[in-house]
């Protein structure tokens, strides 16, 4: 395999070398090693749900088994599995939202953790008619919190941030019998439903899909980014650079990587003490420098403008380099084999989280209660490991990238009425952004969003797209590894304007943004949904109607799935770059890429090649330009 057909930037391909050349082994090996992916497996009709098989069933009608032991279709397996998946990402998603929801519980006045956006609490209070008047901010806060948690496991009614939804969405979702109820409830009754001998239909198990879905979308993930900005500050737009040539030769480089700021915040906090600052010098270093890898790189970049060492297949090359005192990991998205390969280099790799604890791995658990301390034995056992260095295994690529990024949707709305303030008539801060679709100034927008994956070749997938879209007219959101690989490519800085058409250049010079906007980390979809909203309310037309797609081209995770299920039942159309395990039952293909569209508006398309799908988008965005007579 060689550097150049792994990766697009240099950076990647400059360390995979080192990789070979130290004989060290990476992902892109292991892939190799995979050989051909398991034919069933891909297809998703392989079922190990009870242990009469693992039963799997031949892709040849009239040649071999054509159904599980129990009797189960190609159609049920893959319904089951893809529901699993959901249930997963669903899972690890909402569960990142309570553990924020737990951290605002304990917030105080004199704690570790504060409230930091008074303004989105008492927003979010008035939303939940939550008694403000004459109460201490730390009693809002708590009630708050206590609301949300009680959103995993409520016994009666539906999710509360379903009220934020157009009013069409929820009669939609109310007839397709989708609106969920508690997190918990819905992710458990997946669980429960594809329990051997429940569920045997394939449309059942996609419906129940969607309803978990938007318990993750409209639930956990969103309660995720709400509460994350009234502990840690909205994000506000802030310069930042990207790529791992942010790694600094003289300095203590930390690694923080996962995805929950309630970790990262007081990493930020506690590299900042001056005791530590001295222990750096002492050490001979220049001092500590930070830098982010796959989400928690968006939650710190958005926050505090720290450097972003790179997106999920990055990981490894952190280590790489030789650099890199510790990774600090907290939950998703880590790899295991960091554990053995930071055996190879100085680095420590320390995992704090009892829910992901991984073998080799120094563990450090991390307590909420005594956070800062915590924070500071950690930073500590990073700068320490400074003398382990070996100098003859370092090598930092020079490539990096400027980025402007942490656009929230209220940084959003903000700068949006800097140009303009017809909004006030409106009241709706989303008017400029509203006419510039409805005049064709912009064609319209797309999300990109989602991982990298062996099966693309590292940030292709995402970058080709974005081009192609922004030099189009269509304005691009990002959030996840996506949007550090629009970051390292270069898409966020203000400068990528001259890669976009006349409309969309001209609207980044009046408003002053690059053409790509960075809204955050994976939980921060929910940011996205509650734009495309707020457009959908101006323009008064449903979120189906509006020529706004989604897309993940370099998904991995059963995250992704959820989101892209939950996107899609929001109305979106969304265009998977990497081909789901589904395609072995026929009936869950045409519901995902069919009949989703006459229940909730919208469908899952499947395009391996960027330049292709972005087109796909850009005729789709098109048609729906052109039923609205627009
Ligand atoms: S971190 S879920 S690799 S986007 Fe959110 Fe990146 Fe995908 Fe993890």
């Amino acid at each position: 395999m060689n550097e150049k057909d792994i990766a697009i930037d240099i950076d990647t391909q400059e360390l995979f070398k080192k990789a070979k050349d130290e004989e060290v082994e990476t992902t892109w090996d292991r892939q190799k090693l995979m050989k051909k992916p398991c034919g069933f497996g891909e297809k998703g009709v392989c079922c190990k749900i009870c242990a009469m098989g693992p039963c799997r069933i031949s892709p040849v009608a009239g040649r071999g088994a054509q159904k599980g032991i129990c009797g189960a279709t190609a159609d049920v397996i893959v319904a089951r599995n893809f529901a699993r998946m959901v249930a997963g990402g669903a899972a690890a998603h909402s569960d990142h939202g309570r553990d924020i929801a737990h951290t605002l519980y304990m917030a105080s006045k004199d704690g570790n953790y504060k409230v930091r956006d008074e303004e989105k609490l008492l927003r979010i209070a008035k939303e939940w008619d939550v008694e403000t008047e004459d109460r201490d901010i730390y009693d809002i806060a708590h009630e708050v919190a206590e609301i949300s948690l009680n959103e995993f496991g409520k016994p009666f009614g539906k999710l509360k941030f379903l009220d934020r939804a157009p009013e069409e969405r929820n009669k939609t979702w109310e007839e397709n019998d989708i609106k969920p109820r508690a997190i918990d409830r819905e992710i458990a009754t997946i669980m429960h439903s594809t329990h051997m001998g429940c569920t045997a239909d394939a449309e059942s198990l996609i419906n129940m899909s969607m309803r978990t879905s938007l318990s993750d979308g409209w639930g956990g993930s969103m309660i995720g980014t709400e509460l994350s900005d009234i502990l840690f500050g909205t994000p506000i737009p802030r310069e930042t650079e990207a790529n791992l040539g942010v790694l600094e030769e003289g300095k203590v480089n930390i690694v923080l990587h996962g995805h929950e700021p309630t970790l990262s915040e007081m990493i930020v906090l506690a590299s900042e003490d001056p005791e530590l600052k001295k222990l750096a010098e002492e050490v001979g270093a220049d001092g500590i420098n930070l830098a982010g890898m796959c989400c928690t790189a968006n939650e710190v970049t958005m926050r505090h403008g720290i450097k972003i060492a790179g997106n999920f297949h990055q990981q490894e090359l952190a280590v790489l380099t030789g650099a890199v005192e510790a990774v600090i990991v907290d939950v998703q998205c880590i790899m295991p084999s960091l554990a053995s390969l930071s055996d190879c280099y100085h680095t420590k790799f320390i995992t704090t989280s009892p829910k992901a604890r991984i073998t080799g791995a120094d563990h450090m658990e991390f307590d909420e209660e005594k956070a800062y301390e915590s924070a500071k034995t950690i930073v500590r056992e990073a700068i320490e490991n400074f003398k382990n260095r070996e100098n003859e295994k370092i090598f930092i690529p020079k490539g990096k990238s400027h980025a402007t990024v942490g656009y929230s949707l209220e940084s959003i709305g903000d700068q949006l009425t800097r140009v303009s303030n017809s909004y006030i008539e409106s009241n709706s801060k989303f008017k400029p952004l509203g006419d510039c679709i409805l005049s064709g100034v912009l064609r319209g927008a797309v999300g990109v969003v989602g991982c990298n994956n062996s099966k693309v070749k590292h940030d292709y997938g995402h970058v080709e797209l974005m081009k192609e879209l922004i030099a189009n007219d269509v304005i691009v959101v990002t959030t996840g590894c996506a949007a550090q690989a629009a970051a390292k490519a270069g898409l966020m800085s203000k400068d990528a304007k001259e890669l976009a058409g006349l409309g969309l250049k001209t609207v980044c010079e009046l408003v002053d943004i690059p053409p790509v906007i960075h809204m955050g980390s994976c939980v921060d979809i929910s940011r996205i949904l509650t734009l495309v909203k707020e457009v959908s309310e101006y323009t008064g037309v449903d979120m189906d109607k509006l020529p706004v797609t989604g897309s993940a081209p370099e998904w991995m995770s059963e995250k992704a799935i959820a989101i892209g299920t939950y996107v899609v039942s929001s109305g979106i159309n969304t265009w998977l770059g990497v081909t789901p395990p589904v395609t072995g039952g026929p009936e869950v293909v045409d519901i995902l890429t069919n009949k989703m569209e006459d229940m909730v508006g919208a469908k899952f398309f499947i395009e391996e090649d960027p330049i292709k799908a972005a087109k796909q988008m850009i005729d789709k965005i098109e048609e729906k330009r052109n039923e609205l007579g627009i």
